[in-house]
């Protein structure tokens, strides 16, 4: 592909002096920086100061790739070995994301990253028969564990009138996430999204098919860049129209949008490792401590509290992880209780809800 239209600089895309920094090992090696926008079976698009331009990576990286996980995703920041004359640019590197959301590959066990170096994440529910408290559970521990924000928007507001209630029942699963209701055909709620949505911040909106996500992203871009399709009327289930991962630059704001397909059988990454991929800081110093398991609370010779002593490491980040770590193993508790419960009664109770099981739960504790 050639660049056949203004393509957004760097800066645009987010590139900043801390990036550059970074990039410096890729710079003397006469790389340059690129922003991955989409991705494809074996290429991907992306943008560095020259324009527009499919890549692939090269032959060195795919050898030195120890999982799926490695390769380019939207998102990512490349080097690339910048030549005019190829039909496609060749990818030697990436740099170390800062956030991820990932998910389990469809097929295998395997990590597959659906954007990387995301602001927020965006978790589109269609206020339709999309909405189910556990798979939010489910979104919302992947995205926290990735590193990102979370927000969660209640699409469809017109089709129902309990979106308030909707959102403290969503409270209940403790990840202080934000909800905002959003009727998409008569463009109302709309103001609430900008504070989410500024210069270079990097969203990406996931959920299942059919709850509005491209929907949504053409109405903030003002134009329809992506194709929508009306839901199955029965069960409202989407038709799967976005069909690859693609980022958009927002006019005015300058935000960078990222439009997913919807997922089927959702099996988002939300385990320990990509706790520990968003804090690979963290994990390296664990890896100094005295004990195996230091928790890192009061142990002698733990080398992360030494770092935080001494100003190596920031206490809020180092809160963070606690905070992520927690919240990852009390979601993993409360799916347990849920799917118990579940198959006792023959998995026939669909249309209670995770707070009426916690509820029940907690009741039982107290006496
Ligand atoms: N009533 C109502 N319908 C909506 C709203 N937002 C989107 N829709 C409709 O829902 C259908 C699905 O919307 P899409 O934007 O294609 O959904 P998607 O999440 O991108 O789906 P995939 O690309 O398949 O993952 C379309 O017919 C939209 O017009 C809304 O706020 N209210
Ligand atoms: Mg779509
Ligand atoms: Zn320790």
């Amino acid at each position: 592909m050639t660049a056949h239209r203004a393509a957004p600089t760097l800066k645009d895309l987010g590139w900043t002096p801390r990036l550059e920094e970074a990039f410096k090992p890729f710079a003397l090696r006469g790389l340059l920086p690129a922003r991955v926008i989409a991705e494809h079976r074996m290429a991907c698009d992306l943008v560095c100061d020259r324009g527009e331009f499919t890549a692939e990576v090269s032959g060195n990286f795919r050898k030195a790739a120890g999982s799926k996980a490695d390769f380019p995703a939207v998102g990512d920041w490349a080097a690339i070995a910048f030549n005019p004359a190829a039909r496609r640019q060749t990818i030697h590197g990436l740099l170390a994301r800062r956030t991820r959301l990932s998910r389990k590959d469809p097929g295998g066990e395997d990590e597959q990253v659906i954007a990387a170096n995301i602001d927020t994440v965006f978790i589109v529910i269609g206020l339709d028969g999309d909405y189910n408290l556990k798979r939010i559970g489910r979104y919302l521990a992947a995205a926290c564990s990735g590193g990102a924000e979370a927000v969660v928007i209640l699409n469809k507001a017109d089709l129902a009138g309990d979106a308030a209630l909707k959102a403290k029942e969503i409270d209940t699963l403790g990840f202080g996430a934000r909800t905002l209701a959003l009727d998409s055909i008569n463009l109302k709620g709309y103001e609430a999204l900008a504070a989410h949505i500024g210069p270079a911040r990097t969203i990406v909106f996931s959920g299942s098919s059919g709850a509005g996500k491209s929907t949504i992203i053409n109405n903030l871009l003002g134009r329809t860049a992506q194709l929508t399709s009306a839901v199955r009327a029965a069960d409202s289930k989407g038709r799967h129209t976005t069909t690859g991962r693609r980022m958009f630059v927002l006019p005015g704001s300058g935000a960078l949008l990222i439009d997913t397909p919807g997922m089927r059988g959702l099996e988002l990454w939300a385990g320990e490792k990509t706790v520990d991929g968003a804090f690979e800081d963290i994990r390296a110093l664990a890896a100094q401590c005295r004990f195996g398991n230091c928790s890192h609370a009061n142990e002698p010779a733990c080398a992360v509290r030494e770092a935080m002593a001494a100003g190596k490491l920031d206490k809020t980040h180092f809160d963070n992880y606690l905070k992520i770590r927690a919240e990852a193993a009390a979601l993993k508790a409360r799916m347990e209780i849920a799917e118990r419960l579940k198959n006792k009664t023959g998995g026939k109770r669909g249309h209670k809800t995770l707070k009426d099981i916690l509820g029940k739960r907690d009741g039982k504790r107290k006496t």
